[in-house]
């Protein structure tokens, strides 16, 4: 039998036929001491006690009026131990930028170091491609390193979640208002967002988790309409600083990892810049690779791990990538996958000519005959593969625009970005065809239309291709 002293800052709340858990931040000796316990009685959210401690089940004798002292021990744990300033990556054009933002980024690692020490739930979206899930993986590494402290007797609770589209919609905000409703916590339930979301369509979500969440938001998309969390002060977005969609998100999100430790972020920094092909990318053979890997684990997870739970968090990808026989496997069988798609694009692609560029249209369902049910590669990740392919060996720069179902995907080559402005024409299309176009929007190199249904896809198409064809000139 042991004494504890502490404060509950956190309860997951019991099943019927079982206990709640309390989360205790207490001390041993004079340092902090973070951890969790079934109880005999029940306790309250916020009160300090000290109980008799059997096996992780209390007994509790007293209650203490020292509750401030705990907040104060929490602040100073979280000042001394996270670092002041992320390592730099080497590359200059975004070194940059991270210090134009690196304030705000230790801003965010410290209310998100004080959500876990305090045992508040955390709940953190990625987005399904190579860039998202390097940014999830890297915050999963350090945070891990982090926890690993003496004063974590118990690991704080965090919940990753795949996210496979590029909104944050209500229907998203219901399902994390139930995740973070089985806990009950002194500090709020933490949202942490990575490569995606800046975009209107989220903010019925956004506004509907703010009153249960703080919320983390990592993005390099450009902002666009009238958006109601950029303002804030944990919103955090190159564009905002002098930098762009090539900045990516999961190199921001490595940034902010690096104040949690020592884990070294490079081999993900490289593989987010590959795979959202940013021109500041070290095209390093491993770097692609990783980003190989990565779009095949994001896309389907079934082919890696052959399990058909759709999640994939990074503790899996961690299982894979330390697995190096697998994945130099996994890498292959990607890469051949991608080689076969590419192959019958060729063959069934169409043509535009213009002045400045080629405008390649390619259904992507004609590319995929015959192994529909399988998911890799996803057509937005394969038209930037393609885009790449096309190009090669081409004096004239070319534009994709590849079509599957209800999705439309846009993919430019760099030396056109000026010329085309693609937001400026998915905002227009968007206002003129409000009957036909879900939603649409993405990078100015890359960007996507969703339909509400096909049928008047054939319109659409036709009316983007005439508004490229505009600013392109004619052949
Ligand atoms: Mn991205």
């Amino acid at each position: 039998m042991t004494v504890v002293e502490g404060i509950v800052s956190c309860i997951k709340y019991a099943h019927p036929t079982s206990e709640s858990t309390y989360f205790v931040v207490g001390k041993a000796g004079a340092s902090l001491k973070i951890s969790s316990y079934r109880s005999k009685t029940e306790l309250k959210l916020g009160e300090a006690f000290s109980a008799e401690e059997t096996g992780g089940v209390l007994s509790p004798v007293s209650i203490l009026s020292n509750r401030n002292e705990y907040e104060g021990m929490t602040d100073a744990f979280v000042a001394s131990s996270l670092k002041r300033k992320p390592e730099r990556s080497g590359i200059s054009q975004l070194d940059r930028i991270t210090r134009k933002i690196e304030k705000s980024l230790y801003a965010c690692a410290a209310i998100m170091a004080k959500k876990l020490v305090m045992g508040a739930p955390v709940l953190v979206r990625f987005h399904n491609d190579a860039d998202g899930s390097t940014g999830a993986y890297s915050l999963y590494k350090s945070i891990d390193e982090f926890v690993a402290r003496p004063e974590f007797a118990s690991k704080p609770k965090i919940i990753w979640k795949m996210h496979r589209s590029v909104m944050y919609t209500l229907e998203d905000s219901a399902y994390d208002k139930l995740m973070v409703n089985q806990y009950s916590s002194t500090e709020r339930p933490l949202l942490v967002i990575i490569d995606f979301g800046t975009s209107e369509e989220s903010n019925g979500g956004y506004n509907a988790i703010k009153e249960k969440c703080d919320v983390i938001w990592l993005d390099h998309h450009p902002i666009k309409g009238k958006i109601d969390f950029v303002s804030l002060p944990t919103y955090i977005n190159p564009w905002q600083h002098g930098g762009d969609s090539n900045y990516t998100a999961g190199f921001l999100a490595a940034q902010l990892s690096k104040f949690f430790s020592d884990f070294d972020a490079a081999y993900m920094e490289d593989a987010s810049l590959i795979g959202d092909h940013s021109v500041y990318a070290r095209n390093t053979e491993y770097g692609r690779d990783l980003s190989t890997l990565l779009d095949l684990l994001t896309s389907d997870k079934s082919a890696a791990l052959g399990s058909s739970d759709s999640n994939l968090t990074p503790y899996e990808i961690d299982t894979v990538i330390s697995d190096e026989g697998k994945s130099r496997e996994l890498v292959i069988y990607a890469n051949a996958r991608i080689k076969e798609h590419v192959d019958a694009a060729f063959e069934s692609m169409k043509r535009h000519n213009t002045r400045d560029a080629d405008i390649y249209v390619v259904d992507f369902s004609k590319v995929r005959d015959g192994n529909s049910s399988e998911r890799h590669p996803l057509p937005g990740r394969f038209a930037s593969k393609l885009l790449d392919y096309i190009d090669e060996n081409k004096d004239k720069p070319s534009i994709l625009i590849l079509h599957y179902g209800k999705y439309i995907s846009i993919r430019i080559n760099k030396s056109l970005e000026g010329t085309v402005g693609l937001g400026g024409i998915i905002e227009g299309m968007k206002e003129g065809n409000k009957t036909s176009i879900e939603s649409g929007g993405g990078h100015e190199t890359a960007a996507s239309i969703k339909l509400l249904d096909e049928s008047e896809k054939r319109q659409i198409l036709n009316q983007l291709i005439s508004n490229l064809k505009e600013k392109l000139g004619k052949s």
